[in-house]
């Protein structure tokens, strides 16, 4: 394999654990192929100022980075990447700001990126684009004449037709993807979304396998579910910083059972639903209540999108209502965290629970769900309650999957979880950790590039957009 290049908005040292499975798993593609990571560098600067890309060296692989103005900041991050497609691919049409601006600072710094990319790159290389701020950088490039071979993943839910052509430009932004050899989603159900859409929006003919033809141009598509690198997960879990975390959650919770929830606090991930839900659990069964306690991390996210303000409040009130309305003097029913957890002390917590709410509205895939399942004592494990609508249920079929929306249904699979005999908890994780073991990140990584490398070469035009 020639080089391979990873170009994403925001990039991490794939050296430190903190960065997290994925640039774990990119690392040792990265490393052995002496390769390049490419992306904003998270500053934000005078226009006047250089635009130069700036190299770091992690080891064998170069870090490039690029700096952005605080205009294409506001349009291209906050007002396009999580204004429009964040709210729109979670079925979230209500909360979308469609500014015509954003559009136009979206398509600026995609070429920028081409434009700064392209003399970097060497003709064997092979490109890997990662998510929805960048869907137009291949056709970008390639209209600046790149011909090297480029694959695109999507980490967020693609939605239904009818959803996506909602957005102001849908049909710019899928034939863009056209540009690409090779797309990937996260689920089959995202997968049958983009068929869909091309066949209905765009007359797009199936080829053969996978592969789709439409504006002159056929791409391959298709579904590979991320994964967790369960051995690296499982390093952590050993380490002093968990360890210490779980003793000292048994010793303060020795009397009481643990539900947790770990997220990023965004409107996605069905926090306040979780919250009415344990609400109704503490109503419908008053004998349980001060035998569990639910822990809600819920961690800063994208604080200046309007959105995100609003959801903040809704958690807060909720919890201080919970609390107040049920607490005792020596039980409060839920601890709401909202900061950032390290993530060394994840696993710990993760360990010490019996159950882990993880319940999206809409989720790409959902990595906190194999996560708790990894870092889980296999002879004593906790439960996996899911909500159907994460990516991850499509895999993770023995968790207790349930409908966030239905409050009763899920205070029901919370008293499920809760009192589940060992024995199922052992048979149902023990199929659950054969799945993550199966497909974890390496093979996620593996079969994207694989496939990325069989697609068949085609030349490439320059007319793109
Ligand atoms: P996210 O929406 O950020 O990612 P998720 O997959 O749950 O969602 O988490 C990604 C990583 O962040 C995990 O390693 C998790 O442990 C960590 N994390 C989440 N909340 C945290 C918290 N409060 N404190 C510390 N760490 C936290 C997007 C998509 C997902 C998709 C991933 C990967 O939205 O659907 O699974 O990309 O493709």
């Amino acid at each position: 394999m020639g080089r391979l290049v990873v170009v994403s908005n925001r990039i991490a040292d794939p050296r430190q654990t903190a960065a997290g499975g994925l640039a774990v798993a990119l690392a040792e593609v990265l490393n052995s192929t002496g390769g390049m990571w490419f992306g904003w560098s998270g500053k934000i600067v005078d226009a006047t100022e250089s635009d130069d890309v700036v190299f770091k060296r992690a080891g064998p692989v170069t870090l490039a980075t690029v700096d952005l103005s605080q205009v294409d900041h506001d349009a291209f991050y906050l007002g396009y990447s999580n204004g429009v497609l964040w709210p729109v691919f979670h079925y979230r049409l209500d909360l979308a700001d469609f500014d015509a601006g954003y559009i136009t600072g979206y398509r600026r710094v995609n070429q920028l990126f081409a434009r700064k990319l392209l003399p970097l790159l060497r003709p064997d290389d092979i490109l890997w684009v990662h998510d929805y701020h960048l869907i137009p950088l291949a056709a970008e490039l390639r209209a600046l004449g790149c011909r090297q071979r480029i694959g695109f993943f999507l980490h967020i839910p693609l939605p239904p037709p009818l959803m996506l052509a909602a957005i102001p430009g849908h049909d710019w932004l899928i034939r863009a993807l056209f540009a690409y050899d090779l797309v990937g989603f996260q689920s089959k159900a995202d997968l049958d979304h983009f068929a869909r859409y091309v066949e209905t929006e765009a007359h797009a003919q199936p080829v053969d396998d996978g592969r789709w033809r439409a504006f002159g141009r056929t791409v391959q598509a298709g579904a590979f579910p991320i994964g967790i690198d369960v051995q690296e997960f499982n390093e952590l879990a050993r380490a002093p910083e968990a360890v210490e975390m779980y003793e000292r959650m048994r010793m303060e919770y020795s009397r009481r059972k643990l539900l947790v929830g770990v997220d990023r606090l965004d409107y996605s991930k069905g926090l306040p639903q979780r919250m009415r839900a344990f609400r109704e659990f503490l109503t419908k069964n008053p004998d349980l209540r001060s035998s569990a306690t639910l822990i809600q991390i819920a961690s800063p996210s994208r604080e200046n999108v309007g959105a995100y303000t609003e959801i903040l409040h809704e958690l807060e009130s909720l919890c201080g209502s919970i609390n107040g309305n049920f607490g005792e003097l020596d039980w409060m029913p839920v601890r709401y965290i909202h900061r950032t957890v390290a993530r060394a002390r994840l696993p710990g917590l993760y360990r010490a629970s019996r159950v882990a709410l993880v319940t999206p509205l809409r989720d790409g895939m959902n990595l906190v769900a194999k996560e708790f399942l990894a870092a889980q004592n296999e002879e004593d494990p906790g439960v996996l309650v899911l909500s159907r609508f994460a990516g991850a249920a499509e895999q993770l079929r023995e968790a207790l999957l349930v409908n966030p929306y239905d409050t009763e249904g899920t205070a029901a699979a919370i008293l499920l979880a809760l009192q589940m005999p060992l024995e199922e908890r052992r048979n149902r994780h023990r199929a659950l950790m054969e799945t993550i073991r199966r497909y974890d990140v390496h093979w996620w990584c593996d079969g994207f590039l694989v496939a990325l490398e069989r697609t068949m070469a085609e030349e490439k035009g320059t007319s793109w957009l």
